[in-house]
Formats: structure tokens, sequence, C-alpha cells
């Protein structure tokens, strides 16, 4: 592991692999099969305080660093990348939160990702701990300035009208980062975030979807029917919200990247476990120059998508350090490589074990399938080239 961790550190990280060991490992196969939710088990994980790892201390979270944290997501995804996704993308709307809100906002975000807010565990108000992020729309993907959702200024309110689609954790939110349209003339600089309780009148889930991997994950439309919140509840100022979206990306982009490594690493491990012990031509496979060399690729890959993993954590710290937020091309240089990583080493483990790499018996074939949207979600990799494109012309 790439991590230097001290011991509190490394207990941290232990207790997040044995929770995920001994109560998810058991029943992902079946969760994945059937498509459904395992709510119980995100109860549990909010529980135990895995919803609020990114929540500060002051607002009554874990106040953990990202080095632990990230390390953490790469042992849930290890076991699930949908369960690690679900659980990390309760800090996503959060972290919107906490680049731009007020310290009132901050104090009451964190109250319902952080187990304080009782009373929420039900499909009608979301359950305690979750949060969802909602930006993209059917027509608002790689190019989200086209946000067509519109937020209406109306006396001391403002009105929400419009739908989001694809959004994580959706169906177990109970309080939403939302996205729209407050003035339609001026493009990026017309958008503005706003917090919205999933219990407030006109919020509804949509079509949920039934996806190729991450099936123990949650992703559904939202819908906004005259939605009436607050004018407390925007985030920031208005006309930011462009800006604040690209910055929760450029620090939620590394989540997604440890969860591509932990997706890799388990490939890599099943790929050795199995070449260790079937054998052809009198020895075990591994001992083929064929399959050690293609072993040793994947090793390098993954350690290298780690190292960017660390490399953006870094930056990250230095900047923060400097009252900068100079990291964007990190976080996209690790996000891509580590999805493009996850997708060829799950690719190498199945042809390692052959025919049963490509039956559902074995789990490498679960493992492609999951790693494919490391290249999707978050931004796609042509949108992470784009941006660092974009760094490298400037
Ligand atoms: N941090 C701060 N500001 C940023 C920024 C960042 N990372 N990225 C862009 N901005 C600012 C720009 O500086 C620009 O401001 P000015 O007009 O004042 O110069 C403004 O935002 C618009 O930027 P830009 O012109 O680059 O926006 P584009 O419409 O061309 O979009 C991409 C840029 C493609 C990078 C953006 O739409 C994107 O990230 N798309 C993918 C969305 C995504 O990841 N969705 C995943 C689902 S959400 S989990």
């Amino acid at each position: 592991m790439g991590y230097i961790l001290n011991d509190d550190q490394k207990s941290m990280v232990k207790a997040a692999k044995e929770f995920v060991e001994k109560k998810v490992q058991p029943v992902v196969a079946e969760y994945d099969r059937e498509g459904t939710l395992p709510i119980e088990l995100y109860q549990e994980a909010a529980e135990l305080g895995y919803t609020a790892l990114e929540v500060p201390e002051e607002y009554g979270g874990s106040g953990l660093d990202y080095y632990t944290i990230l390390a953490m997501y790469e042992e849930f995804a290890k076991v699930d990348a949908g369960f690690a996704t679900g659980v990390g993308a309760a800090s996503l709307a959060l972290k919107t939160v906490l680049i731009a809100g007020s310290p009132e906002q901050k104090k009451y975000f964190a109250s319902f990702v952080n187990g304080e807010k009782q009373g929420l565990d039900k499909p009608e108000t979301g359950y305690q701990g979750y949060a969802a992020f909602a930006l993209t729309e059917a027509g608002a993907g790689s190019d989200a300035a086209q946000q067509k959702t519109v937020a209406e200024k109306d006396g001391d309110d403002y009105v929400i009208n419009g739908s989001k689609c694809f959004i994580t954790n959706a169906s177990l939110a109970s309080v939403f980062v939302v996205f729209a349209t407050t003035d339609k003339t001026k493009g990026t600089k017309g958008i503005s975030a706003f917090i919205v309780e999933r219990d407030l009148p006109g919020v509804s889930i949509g079509k949920e979807e039934d996806k190729m991997g991450i099936r123990l994950s949650n992703t559904a439309e939202v819908l906004f029917d005259n939605v009436r919140v607050p004018a407390d509840h925007l985030v920031g100022a208005e006309g930011k919200g462009f800006v604040y979206a690209m910055q929760t990306l450029d620090m939620a982009r590394p989540s997604v990247a440890s969860f591509a490594v932990g997706v890799g690493q388990r490939a890599i491990d099943e790929a050795v476990a199995y070449a260790k012990t079937r054998k052809t031509f009198g020895k075990p496979i591994i001992a083929h120059q064929a399959i050690n060399f293609k072993l040793a690729d994947m090793d390098i890959k993954v350690e290298a998508a780690r190292s960017l993993v660390i490399n953006y954590v870094n930056k990250y710290y230095e900047q923060i350090a400097l009252g900068k937020r100079n990291f964007t091309r990190e976080a996209a240089i690790c996000k891509c490589f580590a999805g493009d990583v996850a997708v060829q080493v799950c690719l190498d483990a199945i042809q390692i074990l052959g025919g049963y790499g490509y039956s559902r018996e074995y789990p490498v074939e679960k493992l492609l399938r999951d790693a494919k949207i490391m290249q999707i979600y978050e931004g796609t990799n042509e949108v992470q080239r784009m941006v660092i494109g974009g760094a490298l012309s400037r």
C-alpha cells in the first residue's frame, strides 16, 4: 500500500476494511444480481459514521484527513464499488456547502450526514447520513452549463422547477444540493446552488436506473415541481453555482480514483490467487511468463494510480495551506488514469481466469462491470482530458 499512515489512521482504515468484509462481502453477489438496495447496510454505515468522514469535527464529523479517507474508500471499493459509491457520495453534496456555505449552512447540512437529525428513516424523508449532489440533467451531462432547472426569486423564497437525472443516492438522500439557473441570460454565471430538503412539497424521486455495474448503489431522477425554499437556502452567492460545482468536482474526482484503485487491486488479488492454484502444462499459471508479466503490468498500473491519488492529496493540502485551490489538474489526472487502469486491469484479470473469468460464478466479471463507470461518472474521462489539456493550454 502506498499510503504512509500513522497508527490511528491505520486503525481507521482497518476498521473500515473489517466492516465491509464482514457485513457487505457476504451479500454482494445477491444484491448485484437483484439490483436492489441494501438499505440496512447503508443505515449501519451511517451509524458507524462512514457518511460523515468528510464532516469537520466542529460540525460533528470525524475530522479525518484525506489520506485516511481515500485509503478507507479504497477498502470499501475492494469489497464493492457500488457500496463505496453510495457511502462516499454522502459527502459529495456536503463538499459544496463546505466550500461556499455560511457557518449556519455548514452546521445545518452536516446535521443530515453526521447522524444528528432524527426521524430520517423512510423514503419520503430520505435516510439519516445521506445527501445527494444534483447537477446532471438529461441535456446537461458533460456540458454541465446547460442547466434547464430554474430557480425563480419570489418574495423571500426561491421556487425551483426542473429535473435531474443519474443522481447517486437520490432515493436515499435526506437533503440535496441542487444547481439551477437563476438568470438565463448569463450562462455559467447565471447558475446558483441551493440546499433542498427531501421532504419539501414538490420534491419527488423519478426513475431508478437499472445499471450494468455498481448495482449496490442507487442512481435515480429527482424531480422539482414548484419547490419553495427560503432565500437562506441559497449556497454562497447567486450566479456562482457553476464555479462551486466545479470546485466540488475537483475534490470529488479523487474519491472516484480511490474506488477505481480498490476495484483494480481486487482484480489483481483475484487473478493472483487464481494463477497460483490453476495449473497448465505441469505448473501453476503464475509461473508462465505470459501470465506473470501480465500480473506485473497490472500491479504497476494500480500502484501508479494509487500514487496519483496520493499526489492529489499532497497538492490539495499544499494549496489549502496557501489559501488557494489550484488542484483541478491533479484531481482530473488521478480520476482519468485510475478509471482507465481499473477497466484495463479487470479485462486482464478476466483473461487470466479464462472461461472462469467470464462466468458469473467468479467475481471478476462483476469487477469489470463496476470498473466501467469509473470512466464515466464524476465527469467522463474525455472531460478529464479536456480539463487537463485546458490546464496545459493556459
Ligand atoms: N474551479 C474553479 N472555477 C472553474 C473551474 C474549477 N475547477 N472550472 C471552470 N471554472 C470556471 C471558469 O474559470 C469559468 O469562469 P470565468 O468565465 O469567470 O472564466 C467558468 O467556470 C466556466 O468555465 P468553462 O468555460 O471552462 O466551462 P465549460 O462550460 O467549458 O465546462 C467542463 C467545463 C467541461 C470542465 C465542465 O462542464 C465539466 O466539468 N463537465 C463535466 C461535469 C461532470 O463532471 N459531471 C459529473 C456529474 S456530477 S457527480
